[in-house]
């Protein structure tokens, strides 16, 4: 399938980040040139899969899609029980629930949003114990998605087991870049949590990158197969959620997987509560097919390959060109450090806002904010001036070329070319809840 791409003139995109509110999330998708905001449902479905589309069994309850699904997921992730949900956060949101209570810490290898809320939402609160080095978007570390044993420890000291019902470790840590976490460092976290009787909760959304980027890269694994290296990683874990809009080329989908036959009979009891009967939970029969078969094909060596291969060609050429990006380069896209990039913006002025907002201004290539309006306030009100104040150019799969790449690379040159003229930021609509989706801001002069 093809799509036609419109190409505004400057002025008339001008108009539309102006009408949008500076912020990328408000732009009609019909005004974007290459669409960079998020791999999330936007990769390009396969043959197979569309062919999947057809055998949609849409019986309310027991479809033989389900069914398909469950044996998938357990063939590459080893997980006893799935409980489907219509994405990633409504699996957060039930583990929360489930297991969080009042007054709980909730470690993790670096925050995620939606995943963080929930357990704000559920009572608990989260602490960070990835090791300093994801922090730096200089750090050359390989595996700066491993946890800080140490730091997980003193938490443990500090607050008591019981006051920590799981840690959650996330495969291809999204917030600092697409970092993988290496084996070994998660079989060491899941050794210390379970001596202590802390579950490990599974962020798997990108598992399948990260195995890539362990067979790349850790002692040990060059001759293992992706499925194999993914579900070594799932044994090292007790319970995962799943946004499968990443990994699994699919549109919308996701579950929750656990292993525990009590814990599970609580989240189907849960789901038909939020989301749908406990053999569809939110998606129809034929999505649950297209997803079994994007389970299927996204650990095939040739397709990760090729999928982090690009986002790669990216971060090498905007690197080559003297652009400040995370390094090394993660998996799903090409991180932009807007502290280097617009050193005269303070970051209570959203520098990182204000380089996505130019950026499309520039070229209509669409990118994502990930820094200060991205991390929230804190329990004191202020911003939490993250040190990482990134823009995301993130890159779906199987739909673009490396002569896109070429055109975002010549946009981000044009534009850190022209840095001096970028203004800062300062809302004029605040929400409550993930205030970097439906925020609004005007330049400060
Ligand atoms: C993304 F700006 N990610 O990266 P759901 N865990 C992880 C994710 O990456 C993730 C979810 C859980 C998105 C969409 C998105 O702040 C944002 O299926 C590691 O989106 O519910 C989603 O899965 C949640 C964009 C989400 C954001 C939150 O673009």
């Amino acid at each position: 399938m093809v799509e036609p791409l419109r190409m505004l003139t400057r002025e008339q995109r001008q108009r539309c980040m102006e009408e949008a509110g500076y912020n990328t999330f408000l732009l009609r998708s019909a005004d974007v040139y290459i669409d960079l905001l998020t791999d999330s449902g936007t990769s390009a479905m396969s043959d197979r899969q569309w062919a999947g589309l057809m055998l949609g069994d849409e019986a309310y309850a027991g479809s033989r899609n389900f069914y398909n699904l469950e044996a998938a997921m357990r063939e590459v992730y080893g997980y006893k029980h799935l409980i489907p949900t219509h994405q990633g956060r409504a699996a957060e949101h039930m583990i929360s629930q489930l297991l969080i209570k009042k007054g709980d810490s909730v470690p993790g290898n670096m925050y995620f949003t939606t995943t963080r809320l929930h357990q704000e939402l559920a009572g608990g609160t989260f602490v960070d114990v990835i090791i300093d080095e994801a922090h730096d978007p200089q750090s050359l570390h390989p595996f700066k998605g491993d946890v800080d044993l140490a730091k997980f420890q003193k938490l443990i000291d500090e607050r008591g087991a019981e006051k920590i019902p799981y840690i959650c470790i996330a495969t291809a840590v999204n917030m600092c870049g697409g970092q993988p976490i290496s084996v070994a460092n998660l079989k060491e976290v899941y050794e210390l949590a379970h001596r202590h009787g802390i579950l490990v909760v599974h962020d798997m959304t990108r598992c399948v990158e990260n195995a890539y980027m362990v067979k790349d890269h850790e002692p040990g694994y060059a001759d293992r197969t992706i499925t194999e290296i993914v579900r070594e990683i799932c044994s090292y874990t007790d319970i995962a959620t799943m946004s499968s809009k990443k990994d699994h080329l699919v549109n919308i989908g996701g579950f929750l997987a656990v292993n525990d036959d009590e814990l599970a009979n609580k989240a189907r009891n849960m789901v038909v509560v939020y989301e749908g009967l406990h053999t569809y939970g939110g998606m129809s029969g034929r999505d649950m097919e297209a997803l079994a078969i994007g389970i299927r094909e996204c650990v095939e060596y040739e397709h990760i390959k090729a999928r982090v291969g690009q986002v790669q060609y990216l971060g090498k050429k905007l690197d080559d060109e003297g652009i400040p990006i995370v390094k090394p380069v993660g998996t799903h896209g090409v991180f932009l450090d807007a502290k280097r990039f617009l050193p005269h913006i303070d970051q209570d002025l959203f520098p990182a806002q204000a380089l996505a907002a130019e950026l499309y201004v520039d070229s209509g290539v669409r990118s994502m904010e990930r820094g200060n309006v991205s991390a929230g306030r804190g329990p004191d009100g202020k911003h939490r001036r993250p040190a990482l104040e990134l823009v995301r150019l993130t890159i779906p799969r199987r739909v673009y070329t490396q002569a896109h790449m070429d055109v975002v690379a010549e946009s981000v040159l044009e534009v850190y070319d022209n840095r001096e003229q970028v203004k800062g930021l300062e809302f004029t609509y605040e929400p409550e809840y993930l205030r970097f989706f439906q925020a609004r801001f005007k330049p400060v002069e």
